[in-house]
């Protein structure tokens, strides 16, 4: 057990300190978190009662072919993601894996310069630069082979 945990804890040292400092990439905060659900009519309610506070937009993100409906809770929103076609990432998400976290957006100063930060830290872009999304946020995506197996978004406004 010791053997095992010693190295692996003296590399992830050695990558945190190369990555903190990398300004662009550091986050100020969870932005939201995405869930995917199977339909956002059956989830808003389930999510209005769990968070106690009411869901404050419902948005189609044509391009993602995704409709999405959001909750604030503090700072950070909860995204829920509802598909719109079997083929789009959504969509191909619930098929393989049924609902659940989709993935993790943090707010950054400018999502562009941090996606730059991140393709020269070497990890893998699903977006070489950034697009809209939804609530007209800057956005990119690390691909999760890169990031131990999570789905990462950078967002700025
Ligand atoms: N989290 C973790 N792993 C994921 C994942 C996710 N959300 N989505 C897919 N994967 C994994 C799959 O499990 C699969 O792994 P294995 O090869 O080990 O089976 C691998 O990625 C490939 O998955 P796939 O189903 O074949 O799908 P694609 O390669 O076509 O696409 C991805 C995967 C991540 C590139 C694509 O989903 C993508 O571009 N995502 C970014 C955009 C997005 O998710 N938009 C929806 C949200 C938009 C919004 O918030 O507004």
């Amino acid at each position: 057990m010791i053997i095992w945990y010693l190295p692996f804890h003296k590399n992830s040292v050695t990558l945190s300190c190369e990555i903190i400092n990398n300004k662009c990439m550091k986050p100020t905060h969870i932005e939201h978190i995405g869930i995917a659900v199977n339909r956002l009519e059956e989830s808003i309610p389930y999510y209005e009662q769990l968070l106690g506070t009411p869901c404050y937009s419902v948005e189609e993100v044509k391009e993602q072919r995704v409709k999405t409906a959001f909750f604030l809770v503090g700072q950070t929103k909860i995204e829920l993601l509802e598909s719109t076609d079997p083929e789009g990432p959504v969509g191909k998400f619930l098929e393989k894996k049924g609902e659940g976290v989709h993935h993790l957006a943090f707010a950054v100063e400018n999502a562009g310069d941090a996606l730059k930060d991140a393709e020269a830290n070497g990890l893998a872009l699903i977006d070489k630069v950034s697009r809209k999304g939804a609530e007209g946020m800057n956005i990119g995506f690390l691909h999760p082979k890169s990031t131990h197996g999570v789905l990462i978004e950078f967002c700025s406004k």
